[in-house]
């Protein structure tokens, strides 16, 4: 059973018929849902979690972006979730997101692209680890 880590952006939460659309979508996908919080990322936590891209010249933005409002950050557990979320997302871009895909349906804009999504196992588990112990998200009992 795998899980992975989903945060709806602040571009996703202004709209929140945005934000019901998506997290219809998982449901719909057979996705089980055992973590879910709205919150505001600090940006200490914001900048551990994009620590991978610290070196490229969006970095500031992303952290500003998704510290900028409200996220919902959850986490879905399914066999082969991780691979399945990033499909009904579409590609990171939003010009190259397949039109039926979320992103190619509501995204914005180039990397304003409605959710982040965990792309392997090993970077799921070390996100729901951080977002478990900084940004306050609990599993459901
Ligand atoms: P994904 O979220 O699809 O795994 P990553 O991890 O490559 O994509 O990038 C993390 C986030 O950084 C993306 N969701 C997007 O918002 C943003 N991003 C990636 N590449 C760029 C770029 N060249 N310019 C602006 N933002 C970017």
């Amino acid at each position: 059973m795998e899980r992975s880590l989903v945060i709806i952006k602040p571009d996703g939460t202004a709209r929140r018929r945005v934000s019901a659309l998506v997290l219809n979508a998982l449901l719909d996908r057979g996705y089980k849902l055992v973590a879910f919080r709205e919150m505001k990322v600090p940006k200490s936590l914001a900048k551990m979690h994009y620590a991978v891209h610290k070196e490229k010249p969006f970095f500031p933005w992303l952290v500003d972006f998704i510290s900028s409002a409200p996220v919902l950050a959850m986490v879905f557990e399914s066999n082969n979730v991780i691979q399945g979320v990033r499909d009904a997302l579409g590609a990171t871009f939003v010009q190259k997101a397949a039109p039926d895909s979320l992103r190619g349906k509501y995204g914005i804009w180039a990397g304003i692209n409605i959710a982040h999504a965990s792309d392997a196992p090993e970077t799921a588990t070390d996100e729901i680890a951080l977002w478990i112990s900084k940004g306050g998200l609990k599993e459901s009992s």
